[in-house]
């Protein structure tokens, strides 16, 4: 048998990744099959579709209406379908290349049968090709499990049930019009067999702020297409398994979604008449196992009586986070903190200061305070600092996390720190938060990046909590026009942008003297008479002990440059602060000095001649001193393909050489003088795109920008 498959396409918005899910397609052990690519701009889409595609006759492309949902189109599939077959595959994912033959040569005289699903969080595929053990499992009872994720898609379909059914999606609804489909199918089908090796990758969808998938839909959307979709489908005329699995989804909803969103009134009143009409049809032997607070809620959401529910809902609130408060001691501080510290007055003349989560006393927070210290005496300061260190003017001190830190968390007018700030942090409404950020950006960040490799996260959830903190940023500094716009769009920023420069380069042009250097080069016990090479690399994504922890292999031959240049340099090695590795430095006393645990990095540009970097925002900052930078690019394919990709070119902007191992190194220290001469010009122009607005007084800019007289 050798029957035609109908893939049923729709491609709206997904242009980016049509070609994967094409090229999967093209792939297939089994051929018989035409595919259906549904647009409402066919031409354009076919404009960014591959060649191959367009010329084979087995791929349709077709026009839908604009402003349709994916259930209209797939319902113009559906007509247009000429297979035996019908199989929904979503254009921003892709299939293993053995699906539709193991789909096929399994389904048998059933009428549908199903794949195995794999999330993944990446904009590129790759392929998973299982051991061949055919194996396949049948759903009878529990066929609803399948429909975990509401979804009609990875299953294959024969177009005679579908018709004799008269089957359709709602086209009424955005969201879940799936079960529109599925659940009245389910019903009339017994067993539905599962193909453990028939893979289909989906795509979480890496851009839950500016591209959500529909399952990233706001809950506005969410919430009235799951109430719309339930009362249409919950009838009495369901099997006992539609039915409860209806009411479970519902539940689930309420529980996990719409509660946390609960919190204030207005929420409350948006939804509540709509739960109240499905809430009501829900089968009450449902709740019989659910905990107490759930069965409460939906007594008072049954009642209709929206009052006693926001009484109520409140009061679970508290609930909860007693319940939370109460299993650690971290939880108790953020209970306090939450429920009592953010009842408290506000303190106007507060300031909170907070550099690299506490591990340091540097960067724009640093500056910003020496610069009120000076000038705003009539302000109190708290200093968050997990060690204890002297920082003049002897501000308080707290340890990030500990119950003062909390405390000063909730009462400071103003906070200003230059790294994200816990998840956990409650803006308050009379709260100026100024964030300095940390760096001029090279590497592609929070919103621009495409996909996310670091450990512990993912593109979809490290977005979405890095907007939920960028949304509490009054203040941004811009260090250059530049960044002031990558800022805008790469952290979804609308408050006040600052383009004053980095405070943290004040000293770079106040203090760039002879006298400074030698004061902080004798502070530190470096010698006088030799000169500094910095060597300060950024962190890499996918190198990392855990969470938060990362690796650093040094490939600087450090013994080789001590043999040739011992007379004339030493080294200061600088990691980055994410960067937990520790360095051996045996053999290289009195030449290589281990500095990354110092506070101040602009103190070490200042002290240093040269600097060798990679693809840290160092650099920009550095060139403020006009000396010498080289770049020790040795990954630089993997770093810039796989791991981040770059805002501007490396091989042209930069100003100094891009050095691939160390005998370019050797080399361009020996012949410093001429790769000087060599990148004047770039080194010029790029002062001028990434410098001009660092003058000396940003400090003094952003203070009278952000604080009150
Ligand atoms: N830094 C440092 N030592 C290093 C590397 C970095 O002290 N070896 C400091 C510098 O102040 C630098 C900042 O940390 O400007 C940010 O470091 P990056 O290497 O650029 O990396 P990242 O923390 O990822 O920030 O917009 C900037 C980006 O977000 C980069």
């Amino acid at each position: 048998m050798n029957n035609l498959i109908s893939v049923i396409t729709p491609a709206e918005k997904n242009e980016k990744y049509i070609n994967t899910a094409l090229e999967s397609l093209k792939n297939q052990k089994y051929t018989n099959f035409e595919v259906l690519v549904l647009h409402s701009d066919i031409d354009a889409l076919k404009r960014v579709v591959n060649d191959e595609y367009l010329d084979d006759d087995r791929y349709r492309f077709i026009n839908t209406p604009a402003d349709i949902y994916v259930g209209a189109a797939r319902n113009i599939g559906i007509e247009e379908a000429k297979g035996d077959y019908v199989y929904f595959l979503d254009s921003d994912d892709y299939v293993s290349e053995n699906i539709l033959q193991l789909l096929h040569d399994n389904i048998g005289e059933f009428p549908i049968i199903r794949g195995r699903m794999k999330s993944t969080d990446f904009s590129t595929s790759f392929a998973i090709v299982l051991p061949g053990t055919n194996e396949i499992k049948m759903y009878s009872d529990k066929r609803h499990d399948l429909l975990r994720t509401e979804s009609a898609i990875n299953y294959l379909i024969s177009k005679k049930f579908i018709d004799s059914m008269n089957l359709r999606f709602s086209e009424q609804f955005k969201t879940y019009s799936d079960l529109t489909f599925m659940i009245p199918l389910m019903e009339e089908v017994e067993v539905i067999p599962y193909s453990y090796e028939a893979i289909y990758f989906r795509r979480r969808g890496n851009d839950p702020i500016n591209n959500p998938s529909l399952r990233q839909s706001s809950l506005k959307q969410l919430a009235p297409d799951l109430f719309g979709v339930y009362n249409q489908l919950r009838t009495d005329d369901l099997s006992e398994e539609g039915q409860k699995y209806l009411d479970d989804k519902l539940l689930n909803f309420y529980r996990k979604r719409l509660v946390t969103e609960f919190k204030a009134d207005a929420t409350i009143d948006y939804y509540f008449s709509g739960l109240v009409e499905s809430i009501n049809k829900i089968d009450p032997d449902r709740l019989s196992n659910k905990d107490f607070i759930l069965k409460n809620d939906v007594k008072a959401i049954k009642s209709n009586k929206i009052n006693n529910f926001r009484k109520l809902s409140n009061f679970n609130h508290f609930l909860r986070d007693i319940k939370n408060g109460i299993t650690s001691r971290k939880g108790r501080k953020e209970l306090l903190y939450k429920r009592v510290f953010n009842n408290l007055d506000i303190k106007d003349n507060l300031v909170l200061f907070e550099s690299f989560q506490g591990k340091a006393y540097s960067d724009s927070p640093k500056y910003i305070y020496e610069y009120m210290l000076k000038n705003k005496s009539n302000y109190k300061f708290v200093w968050v600092m997990n060690e204890s260190y002297k920082i003049p003017g002897n501000p308080e001190t707290v340890k990030r996390f500990s119950l003062k830190y909390y405390y000063y968390l909730a009462r400071a007018k103003y906070i200003v720190s230059n790294v994200r700030m816990p998840n956990k942090y409650i803006k308050r409404e009379e709260q100026s938060y100024l964030q300095t950020w940390h760096g001029t950006p090279l590497k592609r960040l929070a919103g621009d990046m495409d996909d996310v490799h670091m450990p512990g996260t993912n593109a979809e959830r490290y977005k979405k909590n890095f907007n939920h903190e960028t949304d509490k940023w009054d203040y941004l500094i811009a260090p250059n026009q530049y960044s002031a716009e990558i800022f805008r769009r790469a952290f979804w920023f609308n408050n006040t942008m600052l383009p004053t420069g980095y405070p943290r380069n004040d000293i770079l042009t106040n203090h760039n003297d002879k006298e400074t250097i030698n004061g902080l080069k004798r502070i530190n016990q470096i010698p006088t008479n030799k000169k500094v090479i910095l060597y300060a690399p950024t962190w890499r994504d996918d190198e990392y002990f855990k969470v938060g922890k990362y690796k650093f292999n040094l490939k600087l031959d450090l013994h080789r440059m001590k043999e040739q240049f011992g007379d004339e340099y030493i080294v200061l090695l600088r990691m980055h602060y994410l960067v937990a590795s520790n360095i051996d430095l045996t053999g290289l006393e009195d030449f290589a000095y281990d500095v990354s645990k110092y506070s101040d990095v602009s103190e070490l540009y200042l002290m240093s001649d040269i600097l060798i970097t990679d693809y840290s925002s160092v650099f920009f900052d550095y060139a403020n001193l006009k000396r010498p930078i080289l770049f020790f690019t040795y990954d630089i394919k993997k770093y810039q393909g796989q791991l981040r990709g770059f805002y501007i070119d490396m091989e042209t902007e930069l100003p100094g050489p891009l050095l691939m191992n160390n005998d370019d190194i050797m080399n361009a220290i020996e012949n410093i003088d001429e790769v000087t001469e060599k990148y004047k010009e770039r080194y010029n122009e790029f002062y001028e795109r990434f410098c001009s607005w660092d003058d000396g007084r940003s400090s003094e800019k952003v203070v009278d920008a952000v604080f009150e007289k």
